[in-house]
């Protein structure tokens, strides 16, 4: 079966401590490896759609502000909300709006700390709000424990290949 072999920027994008670092290495490691660098981490994800086969290499990056200028030349942005910290929904706004401005597509609202329950300050209501506003699907994740991440990386690669690929 031939393989079409893509590679693609994915921004890991939030507020401070919001787990971004934490996020990319849950993805590529499977657990929060603490005091990863904050460099370029690469993984490739193999899919098979409609009997296709594609090799996708994702490089993980993670931002904090200027988020217009790295952006740009993103494939796909996750936005890391700190659940228990309201500041980071601000935050995600902001930056979903203005991805939206730039015509971004592929872009995904993970709230993170699930794990921290009692001390959540944001919701999944709030999620689904931001969610339903801009046609962004949202995961709800703990780095700490892993909930939800299972399948994670696969459903966002799917999408953006049916979306960008397939079409063409
Ligand atoms: N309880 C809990 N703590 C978490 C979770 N994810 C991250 N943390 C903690 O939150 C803090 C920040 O996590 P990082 O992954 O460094 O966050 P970051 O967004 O990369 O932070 P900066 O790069 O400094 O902006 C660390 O102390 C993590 O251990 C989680 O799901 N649950
Ligand atoms: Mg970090």
């Amino acid at each position: 079966m031939p393989i079409q072999k893509l590679a693609w920027k994915f921004l890991v994008i939030g507020s401070k401590g919001s787990g971004k670092s934490s996020f990319i290495s849950f993805m590529v490691y499977g657990e929060m490896a603490p005091g990863i660098p904050r460099s370029m981490i690469k993984k490739t994800v193999t899919r098979e759609i409609d009997g296709k086969r594609y090799s996708v290499d994702i490089l993980f990056q993670e931002a904090d502000e200027d988020a217009g200028k790295v952006m740009g030349t993103a494939t796909g942005m996750i936005v890391i909300i700190d659940l228990t910290n309201p500041e980071s929904l601000g935050f995600a706004e902001k930056v979903i709006a203005r991805a939206y401005e730039m015509n971004k597509i592929n872009v995904y609202i993970v709230g993170n700390k699930t794990d921290l329950k009692y001390e959540a300050q944001i919701w999944k209501e709030d999620l689904e709000k931001l969610s339903k506003r801009f046609g962004s699907k949202f995961y709800m994740v703990s780095c700490k424990d892993g909930t939800g991440f299972d399948g994670i990386l696969d459903d966002m690669v799917d999408k953006i290949i049916s979306r960008n690929v397939l079409r063409k």
